[in-house]
């Protein structure tokens, strides 16, 4: 396997002046630090940097919800409408090694479907035996709905695997008697309200059982408007307190073509700022996740992408790998992204913008960002599949979620789509005023500027945050920060 350089970073002081990031973990004690790291979906910061895979063993569920319908991957970790191929744990094995030698920054095995984990113990287990055994630098993680969680607590912990997703939306049973038709419960099916009680109930018990085991929980919720928007901010609270880690408040999607309860009935998914307005209510109480992918049951690369197609069964029939020298190679790699990422934060940067000595108050703005990883700004605008998205204000920059597009430019003869494709790219990025990129070609560049939003790519390479804010900042210094501008632009 050749080793291919990770990233051509900026380092050192930047246009900004003193321009950085701020460590997300460094307020956290130096065990869970370890354990968080090079965990892409519990370290926002690691998810530039770290790949996961799922495989997909578990095929059987022990509950009904209605965003699923059983034809399709589980969504409570995972976009509805995607089947992923199931897998024999030996095969799932064999797959978790020729990923692991090929993508050294891939750390994560995480079993999250296509049902719940727990509800086909045999299969998760005896994969995470065998990775074990085989390969032991990968960090084990399950996702799953909490109904037979507390019965598999000491399980979990014998094959070590210390991070366990929960999916909880309701603390309440008439709410969740809205969610969840019904249970498969000792032997029986059990129905509305009195189903949602048990579940909740079995959720709350692993869940308490986990954390006092030191284990790390995440708690995914889907925000159902009209149903539990609201009561998520109280299951925050009451998740914290029971010492989840982490709350993951995902969309919920629901398409008349998926066949769900949801989706037939018509019920709707929350918008994007509906989204961020109820992570930021409750963000209060609670470390929130924004960059989930809701990534598939077989999803395997950089959270984002997914790099499955190249390890089917077929494909990884014929790869010969020795896992031992791949091991010396994934441990070298991974110390080269730490010694990177070490860099970039050096002597503890904090983004301090100059806006504040300005003494005036300076509105925040919004921008999107294009990379491919590796946590900085190196992807072309006509090659990016989703932007990332960050806040800068007079305080900090902050990231705050993704928007997928369709990709733009497909090479070839497709230019003549290429308008119609565009303009679904100004929809996705509505609100952002301003795009940073690697490159960008004259079209697109006079299109977004007509739209409002101002194409840079002058900070190509350079670390994401401290490019936001040398672009605050520059906003900053011509004026166009203060409410006043803002208000004649709105009127202009
Ligand atoms: Fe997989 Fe989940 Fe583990 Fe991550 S995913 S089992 S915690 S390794 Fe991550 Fe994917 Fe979101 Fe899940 S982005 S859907 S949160
Ligand atoms: Fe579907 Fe997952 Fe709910 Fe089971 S737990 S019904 S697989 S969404």
């Amino acid at each position: 396997m050749q080793l291919k350089p990770i990233a051509q970073t900026a380092s050192g002081c930047t246009s900004s002046g003193c321009g950085g990031r701020s460590d997300q973990l460094t307020h956290l004690p130096k065990h869970i630090r370890e354990k968080v790291h090079n965990h892409p979906c519990y370290s926002e910061q690691a998810h530039h940097h770290y790949a996961r895979m799922h495989v997909a063993v578990a095929p059987a569920c022990n509950i009904q919800c209605h965003y699923c319908n059983r034809k399709y991957d589980c969504t409570n970790e995972s976009r509805p409408g995607v089947v992923s191929e199931l897998l024999k744990p030996d095969q799932a094995v064999k797959k978790v090694m020729a990923v692991a030698a090929n993508i050294p920054q891939m750390t994560v095995l995480g079993i999250a479907g296509p049902g719940d984990p727990l509800a086909n113990p045999e299969r998760t287990f005896e994969t995470f035996r065998q990775i074990t055994e085989k390969a032991p630098d990968i960090k084990l993680c399950v996702s799953t709905n909490g109904l037979a969680l507390p019965e598999h607590v000491d399980a979990l912990c014998e094959h070590n695997i210390d991070h366990v997703t929960i999916t909880i939306n309701c603390i309440d049973p008439d709410i969740g008697a809205k969610i969840y038709p019904w249970i498969f419960w000792n032997h029986q099916r059990i129905k509305g309200r009195k189903a949602a009680e048990i579940l909740i109930s079995q959720q709350q018990k692993g869940l308490q059982m986990l954390t006092d085991r030191g284990i790390l929980v995440k708690v995914n919720s889907v925000m159902i408007p009209g149903i539990n928007d609201q009561h998520l901010v109280e299951v925050s609270k009451v998740v914290k307190a029971k010492g989840a880690f982490l709350h993951n408040v995902m969309p919920l999607i629901a398409e008349k073509e998926h066949g769900t309860f949801y989706g037939i009935m018509g019920q709707r998914g929350p918008t994007t700022d509906e989204l961020t307005a109820l992570q930021d209510q409750c963000a209060g109480d609670m470390n929130m996740m924004r960059h989930c992918r809701q990534c598939r049951a077989d999803a395997v690369g950089m959270l984002g992408e997914d790099r499955n197609e190249e390890f089917t069964l077929d494909k990884i029939e014929h790869m010969d790998i020795d896992y031992q020298q791949a091991m010396q190679q994934r441990a070298a790699y991974q110390q080269q992204i730490e010694q990177e990422n070490q860099q970039q934060s050096r002597g503890e940067m904090v983004i301090s913008l100059a806006a504040l000595k300005s003494k005036k108050s300076l509105r925040p703005v919004l921008m999107a960002v294009a990379s491919s990883g590796s946590g900085v700004i190196n992807q072309h605008f006509g090659h990016a599949k989703e932007f990332l998205i960050y806040e800068a204000n007079d305080m900090d920059v902050r990231f705050i979620g993704h928007r997928k597009v369709d990709l733009y430019c497909h090479g070839g003869d497709s230019c003549g789509e290429a308008e119609s494709k565009l303009d679904k790219i100004i929809r996705a990025l509505e609100g952002c005023e301003v795009v940073l990129c690697s490159k960008i070609g004259y079209e697109p560049w006079e299109t977004l500027e007509q739209a409002g939003i101002q194409p840079n790519s002058e900070h190509a390479m350079e670390v994401i945050e401290e490019a936001v804010a040398a672009v605050y900042q520059e906003m900053a210094d011509k004026g166009e920060l203060t409410q006043q501008h803002h208000a004649w632009l709105a009127t202009a």
